[in-house]
């Protein structure tokens, strides 16, 4: 989608630390990390949070959770100790890239409630 970060991303119009790229997604390590390991998972297609998922879009959804995050999280290292993995969806869910993105963060104790 034009004037989407996330897509130029994802189309590397604009640098990132990638760590992860198959035909479907991309995964690159956040600009201001809030753990050890922060990396964002993101769909190539664009789609503007869990909500804007359709049936179609069943197959990408599973791969990214059941294939990607966990194969990520052997890679990164965190997932023995334990990770955590949000996606921030809508205004009051904080999510400042209406572009779909899995945060997926370890290497330190995280606290629970978020603020
Ligand atoms: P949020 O859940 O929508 O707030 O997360 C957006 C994240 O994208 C946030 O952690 C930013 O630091 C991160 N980010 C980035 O890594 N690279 C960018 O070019 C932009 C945001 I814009």
């Amino acid at each position: 989608m034009a004037d989407c970060i996330f897509c130029k991303i994802a189309q590397k119009e604009i640098p990132s630390n990638l760590v992860y790229e198959d035909d479907q997604v991309v995964a690159f390590k956040d600009l201001e990390p809030q753990a050890p390991v922060h990396v964002l998972v993101i769909p190539k297609k664009h789609v503007e949070s869990v909500l804007a998922f359709t049936q179609e879009d069943k197959d990408l959804a599973a791969h990214i959770l059941v294939d990607v995050i966990p194969q990520l999280a052997r890679e990164l290292g965190v997932d023995e100790k334990g990770f955590r993995v949000v996606t921030n969806t809508g205004e009051e869910g904080g999510q400042s890239v209406k572009h779909l993105h899995f945060h997926l963060l370890g290497g330190r104790s995280l606290q629970w409630p978020p603020g």
